[in-house]
């Protein structure tokens, strides 16, 4: 399955997902699901048999409340089946409304309370080089995220270290939960404060998988960050950009034109 393909399913995944289950960012999910489906697909190099191989490379995603776009793309690359996913935020499931590091092997931290991600990749970045590892380290953060200061500590001690094994995927999809990032706290210009960090910066269209591959593979001596300029909802027409379903569920009808318009979307 290619990352085409895979982004197709996954975004179906996670339209059931959330309606069997009742809850769940939908919104958030939507936006960030081209970039997993290219991780999984053409970057990361893991073993769904394996999930804790110690050669792996290391995914956070830190906009946790994305959960069921990863546990989504984790079911169509092995390591979760159907039938769990459809447990979702159940009692007693290994897939929690957040992700859980102690729950489900491969995922490497606990995310959810937004500005932790992007410190503990920086961790695992400096751990590898400590060790002389091959493995790489990704993390994916929302846009609204990057208010938090913790990562700013992070960003600039990665630029210190000149940390070249981290990658950092910025979901820019310009909302936050309820309003737009501009007009809350405003990041703009992104890339030139990332490279005032230390960084390199790329900044390309976050549905574009061939544009994603190649920015996330790009080598260079910094730490890299990838602004993705994404949609909030993308695939769905009356979700795409609409800060009202960053946590809704569909209703009967809306789940079907919403499946219908996914499925036709590439
Ligand atoms: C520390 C913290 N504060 C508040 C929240 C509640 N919250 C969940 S998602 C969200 C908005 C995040 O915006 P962004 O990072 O842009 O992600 P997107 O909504 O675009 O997926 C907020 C405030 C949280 N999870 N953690
Ligand atoms: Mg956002």
């Amino acid at each position: 399955m290619n990352s085409e393909e895979q982004a197709r399913s996954v975004r179906q995944l996670i339209l059931e997902t959330i309606s069997f289950a009742g809850l769940g960012h939908i919104g958030s999910d939507l936006s960030i699901t081209d970039i997993l489906a290219v991780l999984y697909t053409d970057v990361l190099h893991l073993d769904p048999e394996r999930p804790q191989w110690p050669d792996r490379d290391r995914l956070i995603v830190s906009k946790g409340h994305a959960a069921v776009a990863l546990y989504s793309t984790m079911t169509l690359n092995g390591f979760l089946t159907h039938d769990e996913l459809m447990t979702f935020a159940q009692r007693d499931s290994r897939l929690n409304g957040h992700p859980a590091r102690a729950k489900l092997p491969g995922i490497e931290t606990c995310t959810g309370p937004l500005g932790h991600g992007l410190p503990v990749s920086v961790g695992m970045a400096v751990g590898a080089r400590i060790v002389n590892a091959d493995w790489k380290t990704y993390v994916v953060t929302g846009d609204g995220e990057l208010q938090e200061g913790s990562n700013w500590e992070a960003i600039m001690f990665a630029g210190h270290q000149q940390l070249s094994g981290l990658t950092c995927i910025v979901d820019r999809n310009r909302l936050q939960q309820g309003a737009l990032t501009e007009e809350t706290n405003s990041l703009d210009p992104l890339d030139a404060k990332f490279e005032a960090f230390g960084w390199d910066a790329t900044v390309i269209n976050g549905h574009d998988h061939d544009a994603l591959r190649e920015a996330i593979l790009a080598a260079g001596a910094k730490p890299r960050v990838v602004i993705a300029e994404t949609t909030k909802g993308k695939g769905v027409s009356f979700m795409e950009n609409q800060a009202v379903w960053h946590h809704k569920v569909p209703s009967a009808d809306q789940f079907a034109q919403a499946l219908a318009e996914v499925s036709a979307t590439r």
